[in-house]
């Protein structure tokens, strides 16, 4: 594995999945592979609990990890390529992207959508400068379009709590203040129709997603009746796709409350957090001992580390 950017990029998910529980069991025992190796983690955008666990995870792996966050104490970074650049952006990314990558081995990029044009936001332009220009290994940290460790570490999640062989999963969207990128929800769907769970999207009309990652996933409007039999409940905002970037709806019928989850088949209750307690899911669910946000929470760093063994192991 080079980079990682989606699921299709790890060898397989069966052996994803194995090199996760090997790290999980033993996180310490793979710290010759990351000795003498650097990784530097570009924010453009705010982070808890990426920035933490991924930087766990490399110096598990005995890697030498630096942060930078863009936005504070670096050049202001122009991305477009062809523009004159007589404005407030000091230095380009052609420039930038190479620089970095001659003072690591493998480059964490987090760069979330805009919403200033789908077809830049969908076109990754700043990651994917990254995976062309920086000549080294690059993991998305959540990119315009994806949140490929958070999928990961969602899907470990429920490999641990799942009651039975093939799951409901439900994917619900819930109502937000901001306007939130589709990454988390695009990404958990293209992961979880890599397995062999049962699938079901719930969302207000408007909320569609692309097609490029629904494939022919099921859409249920009626937010009661997905939830019925489900064994998981996975719930996450965004943005509208097809009104680029637009807030369709507030309702807070949306919101997974102790009554919603009354419908299901005793769901854990998961979210990849930061989230808004009594917009998203009531105070109720989320300290219930369904919820199982912490614990997913933590499987961001053995996603991370199987990752990063995957990659190290190849360099
Ligand atoms: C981000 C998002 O929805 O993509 C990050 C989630 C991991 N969330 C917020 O900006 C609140
Ligand atoms: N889930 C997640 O990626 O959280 P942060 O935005 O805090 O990194």
């Amino acid at each position: 594995m080079k980079h990682f950017t989606s699921v299709y990029d790890l060898p397989s998910l069966q052996q994803g999945l194995e090199e996760a529980f090997l790290v999980k069991k033993n996180p310490y025992g793979f710290q010759n592979l990351g000795k003498n190796k650097t990784m530097i983690l570009m924010f453009f955008n705010s982070s808890l609990r990426t920035r933490l666990s991924t930087q766990k995870a490399a110096q598990n792996l005995g890697m030498n990890v630096i942060v930078l966050d863009v936005n504070q104490g670096a050049w202001k970074l122009e991305t477009e390529r062809g523009v004159i650049m007589d404005g407030d952006k000091a230095e380009h990314l052609l420039e930038a992207v190479p620089v970095i990558g001659s003072y690591a081995d493998v480059i964490g990029v987090r760069s979330f959508a805009r919403f200033e044009s789908k077809e830049e936001d969908y076109n990754e332009v700043i990651l994917s400068q990254f995976v062309q220009y920086s000549g080294v290994p690059v993991v998305s940290m959540e990119a315009a379009t994806r949140h490929p460790l958070q999928s990961f570490a969602d899907h470990i999640t429920i490999e641990e709590y799942k009651k039975v062989d093939k799951p409901k999963v439900v994917m619900t969207w819930a109502p937000h203040p901001r306007a939130l990128p589709q990454a988390v929800p695009n990404s958990f769907v293209e992961w979880m129709r890599q397995t062999d769970y049962e699938l079901v999207v719930t969302h207000p009309e408007g909320y569609e997603l692309s097609s490029e990652f629904m494939g022919d996933v099921k859409v249920e409007y009626d937010q009661n009746k997905a939830f019925e039999g489900a064994d998981f409940i996975y719930a996450k905002n965004w943005a509208s796709f097809n009104d680029y970037g637009k807030i369709l709806s507030q309702d807070r019928n949306w919101t997974v409350s102790e009554e919603k989850m009354a419908l299901t088949n005793h769901a854990k209750f998961m979210h990849c957090l930061p989230v808004r307690r009594n917009m998203v899911v009531t105070d109720g669910v989320i300290e219930s001992p369904d919820s199982i946000v912490i614990p997913e929470a933590a499987n961001r760093v053995v996603s991370a580390q199987a990752v990063l063994k995957i990659i190290l192991e190849k360099l």
